[in-house]
């Protein structure tokens, strides 16, 4: 086989053993890697309703047949496991050395199994697998945890890791690597954290196999150079995400003030034009000429690399309109290991919360210094800060508000406000992980084509973008950004597979593994819930019922009758029935007739 390694190391965490198994062309051709792999194995190895925080669940690290290859921002990997935030199918995704280095050292996957008694961290050097103690590490933020892993195993070891938030197994917490990089939004570093296990080190000597490796030298300097001559790309360094608060602002759709309005006034104090004047640094994930992490200096004067998603939800959604400050947040966050947007929602709906006399704690928007201490509330589950530890659903259920609670299926919405954008909200609203942009980032053509219609077209785009993103880069696990930002030619991925595995892909192929990808999620999210109803695939009711009451937009909201329209098209171009649910002979023609048979 090549490409891929085709070996899966299992990590027992109870006997402190590990072992590797293989995995067949089959297994490979079928699910591809990342977040394709990442599924298969949950829905096989799961038992029904396993407690997500219990150590029945697995954790996986899964990347993909280009991850590590000399070939444009492929220094990716996916994690999942079972959500604790949400309770169905969880996964994220991070740019870090230690996604080279896992496939460096032969691997393309690793399970986490059991729990250890105590803390302790992995170290994985090629064939070599120990499990060590981590008592000096537990209880330090990521970025002190960091920097003792990286001085005793060099600077090239790639280090995953937890903050304090994943010991406490706070349910909005990830995983947070190369003190910038993040990922797994629903509660991964929870997971992580449930089984005491405070780090990942990795370090990986050997050769990736590859079909034609001098072919596909050729071909990735080929694509690092089209990039480089993109028209784009000269403002891709210069702001990278970070562009897109003034366009988000420009069109109503930046979240403000826990997303009840689309425009923010101070928004060109924290977009990318303001950044770009203090950016002392730029950084990224391994294998990209991109490095689109750019770094402040924060209130105290600390490095914090800042994307738009945090911004958005730390700035904006809390009202605060000083750079410096939401970057104090942001650093704070990804020292303590908490998803900045999840927390962006925590901390804006405690302030609605506020401001409605729903609480007794005072916290007005825009107050910085109540925003801080709230994060160490959430850290240390103080006052309402125990309820938004489980997310904000749970803490709507608790104070009220449900109404304006801004998740999907349990997981919190990321930086964009749908009141006027129907199309993103049916994005959020069948995002196979919650509510996440991830998937289908439809609203840059929504908003540049038919911006308030419900048409079938805008479906078939989500479903089309659902299918390259959520199926094809997930699965690589290559970074979509070249592709989305800056326009380098989605074709050279099937190229890049074909030449690094000797096997045939197109298009087609691709798009198919991505509706199995899909199909599979949904039957996950259905055995572990027990039933479907489609009011799980709504969008927050705010977007519906709350109209906007500021900007070029006000008075716009979603159309509910409309929605459920666009909602039943949705289902019938998936072959999925009128509630949600795969029907049978979808399945069956996707390859998955066992599912198929637990299903019905
Ligand atoms: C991702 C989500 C995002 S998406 C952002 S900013 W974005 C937030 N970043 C966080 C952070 O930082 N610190 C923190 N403590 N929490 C954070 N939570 C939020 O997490 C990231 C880039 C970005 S920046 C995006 S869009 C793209 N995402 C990709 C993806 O999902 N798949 C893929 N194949 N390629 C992608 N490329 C881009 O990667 P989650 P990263 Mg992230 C500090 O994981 O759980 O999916 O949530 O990976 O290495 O940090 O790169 O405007
Ligand atoms: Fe990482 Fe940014 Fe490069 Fe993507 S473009 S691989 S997120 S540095």
């Amino acid at each position: 086989m090549y490409g891929w390694n085709g070996k899966i190391l299992r990590v027992n965490l109870k006997d402190k053993s590990s072992k590797v198994r293989k995995y067949d062309l089959n297994f490979a051709k079928t699910y591809l890697g990342g977040r394709g792999f990442a599924i298969k194995l949950l829905w096989n190895e799961l038992e029904k309703g396993v407690d997500p925080l219990s150590e029945k669940n697995k954790l996986i690290f899964a990347a993909g047949p280009l991850t590590g290859l000399p070939l444009p921002s492929s220094g990716k990997l996916v994690v999942a496991a079972k959500s604790p935030l949400t309770g169905g199918y969880g996964d994220g995704n991070l740019g870090t050395m230690a996604a080279v280095n896992l496939r460096k050292a032969g691997y393309d996957v690793v399970i986490l199994e059991n729990k250890s008694e105590t803390p302790c961290y992995i170290y994985i050097n090629d064939d070599n697998v120990e499990i060590l103690d981590a008592s000096e590490l537990w209880g330090k933020d990521t970025f002190e945890a960091q920097d003792i892993l990286e001085k005793k195993y060099g600077k090239d070891a790639g280090i995953l890791l937890i903050g304090p938030a994943g010991e406490r197994m706070i349910k909005i917490s990830t995983i947070i690597s190369q003190k910038g990089r993040a990922g797994g939004r629903p509660g991964m570093g929870a997971v992580m954290g449930s089984k005491n296990v405070k780090a990942i080190v990795i370090k990986g000597t050997k050769e990736i196999p590859v079909y034609d490796m001098e072919k596909l030298k050729e071909m990735g300097l080929e694509g690092y150079k089209e990039i480089k001559n993109k028209k784009l790309y000269d403002f891709w360094i210069t702001e990278g995400t970070m562009q897109a608060l003034e366009w988000t602002n420009a069109n109503s759709c930046l979240p403000t003030r826990n997303y009840r309005e689309g425009v923010f006034e101070l928004a060109d104090n924290v977009d990318g034009k303001a950044m770009a004047k203090i950016k002392v640094e730029r950084r990224g994930c391994p294998l990209c000429n991109m490095q689109c992490g750019n770094t402040i200096l924060d209130t105290e004067g600390l490095k914090s690399e800042l994307d738009y998603e945090n911004v958005g939800m730390l700035g904006p959604n809390l009202g605060i309109g000083d750079l410096k400050q939401v970057a104090t947040l942001n650093r704070m966050a990804d020292e303590l290991g908490f998803d900045t947007i999840s927390l962006g929602n925590a901390i804006g709906f405690a302030m609605e919360l506020s401001e409605r006399g729903m609480i007794s704690e005072k916290i007005e928007w825009g107050d910085f210094e109540k925003a801080k201490e709230m994060i160490i509330k959430i850290l240390n589950r103080e006052g309402i800060g125990k309820d938004l530890a489980e997310g904000v659903r749970y803490a709507s259920e608790k104070y009220g508000g449900k109404e304006f609670a801004m998740h999907v299926k349990g997981l919190e919405i990321s930086a964009y406000n749908c009141h006027a954008c129907p199309g993103m909200a049916l994005a959020f609203g069948t995002s196979p992980i919650g509510a996440h942009h991830k998937d289908s980032w439809v609203i840059s053509w929504e908003i540049s084509t038919d911006r308030f219609s419900y048409n079938r077209e805008k479906v078939e785009k989500v479903i089309e973008l659902q299918r390259i993103r959520g199926g094809m880069f997930e699965s690589l696990t290559a970074c979509r950004l070249p592709w989305v930002e800056i326009g380098f030619d989605l074709d050279w991925y099937p190229k890049y597979l074909s030449v690094a595995t000797g096997e045939t892909f197109t298009m087609y192929d691709l798009n198919k593994i991505g509706d199995r990808i899909y199909a599979l999620i949904r039957a996950f999210w259905i055995r572990e819930k027990g039933e479907w109803d489609r009011k799980m695939d709504y969008p927050p009711e705010r977007w519906f019922s709350q109209p906007l009451s500021e900007g070029e937009l006000k008075g716009y909201h979603l159309d509910r009758e409309k929605y459920d329209k666009m909602l039943s098209m949705y289902y019938e171009i998936r072959g999925w029935d009128e509630n949600g649910v795969p029907k049978k002979e979808t399945l069956e023609s996707l390859g998955l007739k066992d599912v198929a048979k637990k299903l019905f």
